[in-house]
C-alpha cells in the first residue's frame, strides 16, 4: 500500500475513500484527501462513520428468534446509531443546497410525504401562466403556426405538451363504486377502549383522528345518477398514528354473497348486459334477477335492497356498516370478535321511488351536491360508532354463523356499544385529486384490529390494492397525498412507476448493518395477527349453518313498519316488472316464497302471477324463529338535528304577501333549513307591499323533487296567477305523492285546492301533512310544519296507487 504524508497530515486509504471499489483490510481513516476541500472532508466523515456502524452489528443477534416457539413472540429488528448523519447518507455532497435540493441533509428519521396536504395544495393566486416544467407561457389562446393563415408547427411545445396532457386526463374508473362523492372529518373517541384493543383511535376519551370518507353507488358509471336503487357505500379511512385503517362499509349491513368466489359473477349480473349496455345503474333487468334467483343466499340482501335502505334522501341520513365480522384485539393479544355500525345523527331517512326515479333526471347529484351543501353551510353530518362485541363462545351460540356475511347479528342478542362520533367537516378542494385518487383497501387495518375467516371478507384482502395497480397506474399510489398516512413510512420498497420519494442512502434490504439495521423490525410495537389455530383439509365449501338463506330475510321483512313492507312489495313490482323472461320472475317468486307468504303472495299479486311452489331450500334444518328486531326499521331512527339542512319551497307570484313571505323565509332560516323563492322565472316579483321579491328559482330549474316540502304564502288579493300555471300545480302535487308537508296560509290555500290536494287521509281523517294557516294562527301552522318536516314524510298519506 503507497503510504504518504504530507503537511504532517495521515493520508493512509486516501486513495480507497477516494475509489467506490474495494479497500484495504482495515478500515481507512485519513484525515485529509488531498488539498483541503470540504466535500473531501465529508466524504471522510461519511466512510469512517460508516464502517463504525457496520461494525457495531458482528451478526444477525436475532436471527435465531425467527425460528420455532421464538418466532411466536414478535422481536424488534437490531439497530444501532450511527456517529455521523452522513454514515447513512446517500452521497457526501448532501449538504450542498440549492433552491431545488433544499438544504439537502433531512431530519433524521423523516419522511415530509407523512405531512398534511397542505405540502400539496395549490393556489395560483397572482401567478403567472407556466407550462408543467415551470416555463411562462405568453400566449394560450393560438398555436404556433406558419404565417397567420398558415399550418400549425410540431415545433410548438407549449400546445403538444397541453393537448397530451389534457388528452390523459382520466384514469380508469372504479370497477365497482364508481360514482362517489367524499368529504374530510375527524372521528372521535368517547372511551378508552384499551382494554378490548390496541387500536390507538380508542385510546382515550375525546381523541381525535383525521378521517376521509367516501360515499358510493355501487353499480353505475362514474357520471350515473345518485338516487338509483342501490346498496351504497360507506368507505372511512382513519389517518391513525399506527398507520391508515380504512373500514370500507355499505349502508346494508348483509351482502349478496358468502364467498369471494362469487364476487366477479354478481356484480357482472348486476352491471348493464354486455350485449347492449343497458341498463344504467338499475338492477331492474334479467341478469340480475337471473342470478339472484339461482343464489339463494341473496334472500336477505334483496329485501334490504329492494326496501327504502336502497333510495336514502342523503348520504347524510344513512346507516353504515362495516358488513363483516372482524376481530378487537388488546395489547396482550386476546380477541374479542366486533361487528361496526354507523348510525346517523340527523336519523334514517329515504326517498319516494318515484321521488327517486324522477330526481335522476331533475339532479343526477342530489346526494353530491347535498352533502357538499351541508358541509360547505357549516351543517356537518355526524355518526356515531357502535360496536357489537362478542366472544367467540357467543358467537357459537348464535343461531347463524358470525363468519357469513349474509346474516347480521341483532342488537337484541348483542348490544350496540356507542364509542366515537365521526363528523364531517370539510369538503374537499379538489374532486379528482382527493375522492377520485383515494385508495380504500379493506385489507388495510392497524395494530388492535384484525380480520375474521369470513370468506367474502379474506377476498376482499387481495382485492383492493390489486384493483389500484391498474385505475392509479402502479405500485406507489399510496404516495398520492390523500393516501398517504400521517404515520411515518419507512421501508425498503423502491422505484416503480411515478415514485416520489427520494429514498436516502444506500441501503434497501433488512437485515443491515450499514444503516444501523433501520429501518428496523417493530416486533411487538407492530401488528401482529391473532394467532387463530386452524385445522382441516383443503375444501373449497361453506359451512351448514350458511345454508339457511331465509330466516334473516324473514326478520327483515317482519321487522318493516307497514308502509316499508309496502314499498319493498313495490319495489319487487317495479323490478320484476322490468324483467323480461317470464321463467326468471316465477323463480324469484319461487325464492321469496321460502321468505314470507304474505309478502310473496303480495308481489306475485301485484305481477299477475301464482304464487309458485318454494324453492328447494338447501338445508334440512327448520328456519330460526326470529322475534322482530326494531332497529332494522329506518322509522326507529327520526334523528335529532329538527328541520336543519331541509329544502323548503316557498311558491311565490305576484301580490304575494311579501312581509309574511319573509318572516316565514327567516323563521326557517333560523331553524337551519334552507328555504328557496319558488316561481314563474327569476327576477322580481311584485308583493302586496312596496317591497317586491327576488325568485330564486323557477319551477323548471327547481322542481318539486328538489325540495323537502312547501309553503304557499298568502295571496291577500285572493289572486294568485300559479293556479294557471300547470308546473305550480305539478309542483304541489308531486309534493303531496312524495309525502311531503304542506302548509298553505291565507288564501294560499287556493292554490292547493285547485291542485286538487286532498286534505283529508282516506280514512277522513285530516292529513298531519297538509297545513292551512289563517294569517293569524302562523305561528302555530308554522310549528306544526316544522314538526312534520322534521319526522321528514308524512307515510300515513302513503297509499298505493298514488291518489295523485
Ligand atoms: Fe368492494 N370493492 N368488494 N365491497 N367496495 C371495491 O375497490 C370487492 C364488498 C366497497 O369509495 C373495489 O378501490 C370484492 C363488500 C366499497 O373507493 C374492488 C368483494 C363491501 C367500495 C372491490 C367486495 C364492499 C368498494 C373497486 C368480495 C361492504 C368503494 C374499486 C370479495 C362491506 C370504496 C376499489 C371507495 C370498492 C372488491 C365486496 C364495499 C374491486 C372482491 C362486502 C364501499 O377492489
Amino acid at each position: 500500500m503507497a503510504k504518504r504524508k504530507s503537511n504532517g497530515g495521515d493520508v493512509d486509504g486516501a486513495g480507497s475513500v477516494l475509489s467506490t471499489v474495494g479497500g484495504p483490510s482495515k478500515a481507512p481513516r485519513p484525515s485529509r484527501l488531498g488539498p483541503p476541500n470540504p466535500i473531501a472532508s465529508q466524504l471522510i466523515e461519511k466512510v469512517v462513520s460508516d464502517a463504525q456502524l457496520a461494525a457495531e452489528m458482528p451478526y444477525n443477534t436475532t436471527k435465531a428468534l425467527e425460528y420455532g416457539d421464538a418466532a411466536y413472540v414478535p422481536h424488534e429488528g437490531d439497530t444501532e446509531t450511527p456517529t455521523s448523519p452522513l454514515a447513512t447518507a446517500s452521497t457526501s455532497t448532501e449538504t450542498v443546497a440549492s433552491p431545488k435540493v433544499g438544504a439537502g441533509q433531512p431530519d433524521l428519521g423523516d419522511n415530509p410525504l407523512d405531512g398534511p396536504l397542505d405540502r400539496v395544495r395549490v393556489d395560483d393566486s397572482g401567478r403567472m401562466l407556466t407550462t408543467n416544467f415551470g416555463v411562462p407561457v405568453a400566449d394560450n389562446q393560438h398555436s404556433l403556426k406558419a404565417g397567420l393563415r398558415g399550418p400549425t408547427l410540431m415545433e410548438d411545445f407549449i400546445l403538444r405538451e397541453k393537448l397530451t396532457h389534457f388528452d390523459h386526463e382520466r384514469i380508469p374508473e372504479r370497477v365497482v363504486h364508481a360514482r362517489g362523492s367524499a368529504a374530510h372529518g375527524y372521528f372521535e373517541s368517547y372511551d378508552d377502549l384499551s382494554a378490548i384493543t390496541g387500536a390507538a383511535l380508542f385510546g382515550a376519551p375525546g381523541k381525535r383522528t383525521p378521517a376521509f370518507v367516501r360515499f358510493s353507488t355501487a353499480v353505475g358509471e362514474r357520471g350515473s345518477a345518485d338516487t338509483v336503487r342501490d346498496v351504497r357505500g360507506f368507505a372511512v379511512k382513519f389517518y391513525t398514528e399506527q398507520g391508515n385503517w380504512d373500514l370500507v362499509g355499505n349502508n346494508i349491513p348483509v351482502f349478496f354473497i358468502q364467498d369471494a368466489m362469487k364476487f366477479p359473477d354478481v356484480v357482472h349480473a348486476l352491471k348493464p348486459e354486455p350485449h347492449h349496455a343497458m341498463p344504467q345503474a338499475q338492477s331492474a333487468h334479467d341478469t340480475y334477477w337471473d342470478f339472484a334467483s339461482l343464489s339463494p343466499e341473496i334472500a336477505h340482501m334483496l329485501l334490504w335492497q329492494m326496501s327504502d335502505r336502497a333510495i336514502p334522501r342523503s348520504y347524510r341520513t344513512m346507516q353504515g356498516f362495516g358488513v363483516h365480522t372482524f376481530r378487537l384485539v388488546n395489547a396482550r393479544g386476546a380477541s374479542v370478535f366486533c361487528k361496526f355500525h354507523w348510525t346517523p345523527v340527523a336519523g334514517t331517512h329515504s326517498l319516494v321511488w318515484d321521488e327517486a326515479l324522477r330526481l335522476a333526471g331533475a339532479d343526477p347529484d342530489f346526494h353530491r351536491r347535498d352533502l357538499w351543501e351541508a358541509i360547505d353551510s357549516g351543517q356537518f353530518p355526524e355518526w356515531e360508532l357502535g360496536l357489537q362485541v362478542f366472544s367467540e363462545a357467543q358467537a357459537a351460540r348464535l343461531p347463524f354463523d358470525v363468519l357469513d356475511a349474509t346474516k347480521l347479528v341483532p342488537e337484541e342478542l348483542v348490544p350496540l356499544r356507542a364509542v366515537g362520533k365521526l363528523v364531517l367537516n370539510r369538503n374537499p378542494d379538489n374532486f379528482f385529486a382527493e375522492t377520485e385518487q383515494v385508495a380504500f383497501c379493506a385489507a388495510h387495518v392497524v395494530p388492535g384490529i384484525d380480520f375474521s375467516n369470513d370468506p367474502l371478507l379474506q377476498g376482499r384482502l387481495h382485492s383492493y390494492i390489486d384493483t389500484q395497480l391498474t385505475r392509479l397506474g402502479g405500485p406507489n399510489f399510496h404516495e398520492i397525498a390523500i393516501n398517504s398516512p400521517v404515520a411515518p413510512i419507512h421501508n425498503n420498497q423502491r422505484e416503480g412507476f411515478h415514485r416520489q420519494q427520494i429514498n436516502r442512502g444506500r441501503v434497501n434490504y433488512e437485515p443491515n448493518s450499514l444503516a444501523g439495521g433501520c429501518p428496523f423490525q417493530a416486533g411487538a410495537r407492530g401488528f401482529v395477527s391473532v394467532p387463530e389455530a386452524s385445522q382441516g383439509n383443503q375444501v373449497r365449501g361453506k359451512p351448514a349453518l350458511f345454508a339457511d338463506h331465509y330466516s334473516q330475510a324473514r326478520l327483515f321483512w317482519i321487522s318493516q313498519a307497514p308502509v316499508e313492507q309496502d314499498h319493498i312489495v313495490q319495489a319487487f313490482r317495479f323490478e320484476l316488472t322490468r324483467v323480461q323472461t317470464p321463467a326468471v320472475r316465477k323463480r324469484v317468486l319461487a325464492l321469496l316464497a321460502n321468505v314470507d307468504e304474505v309478502m310473496v303472495t303480495r308481489v306475485a299479486a301485484s305481477l299477475g302471477m301464482d304464487v309458485p311452489a318454494p324453492l328447494p331450500p338447501a338445508t334440512d334444518r327448520p328456519p330460526h324463529p326470529y322475534s322482530p328486531s326494531s332497529p332494522l326499521s329506518l322509522l326507529s331512527r327520526p334523528g335529532s338535528v329538527g328541520i336543519a339542512t331541509r329544502r323548503v319551497a316557498l311558491l311565490v307570484a305576484a301580490g304575494v304577501d311579501g312581509p309574511q313571505t319573509r318572516k316565514l323565509y327567516a323563521a326557517l332560516l333560523d331553524l337551519g333549513a334552507a328555504p328557496r323563492l319558488v316561481g314563474e322565472q327569476i327576477g322580481k316579483v311584485a308583493a302586496s307591499d312596496d317591497a317586491p321579491l327576488d325568485v330564486e328559482l323557477s319551477f323548471e330549474a327547481g322542481p318539486s323533487v328538489l325540495f323537502d316540502a312547501v309553503i304557499v304564502p298568502d295571496y291577500p288579493d285572493g289572486e294568485c296567477t300559479l293556479s294557471r300555471d300547470a308546473r305550480a300545480l305539478e309542483f304541489l302535487r308531486l309534493q303531496f305523492r312524495h309525502l311531503k308537508p304542506m302548509l298553505a296560509v291565507g288564501s294560499g290555500a287556493v292554490l292547493l285546492r285547485t291542485a286538487h290536494i286532498p286534505d283529508r287521509l282516506p280514512d277522513g281523517e285530516a292529513d298531519p301533512g297538509v297545513i292551512a294557516a289563517d294569517s293569524c294562527d302562523l305561528a302555530d301552522a308554522l310549528a306544526q310544519f316544522v314538526a312534520v318536516l322534521g319526522r321528514h314524510r308524512v307515510y300515513v298519506r302513503d297509499t298505493d296507487p298514488p291518489r295523485l
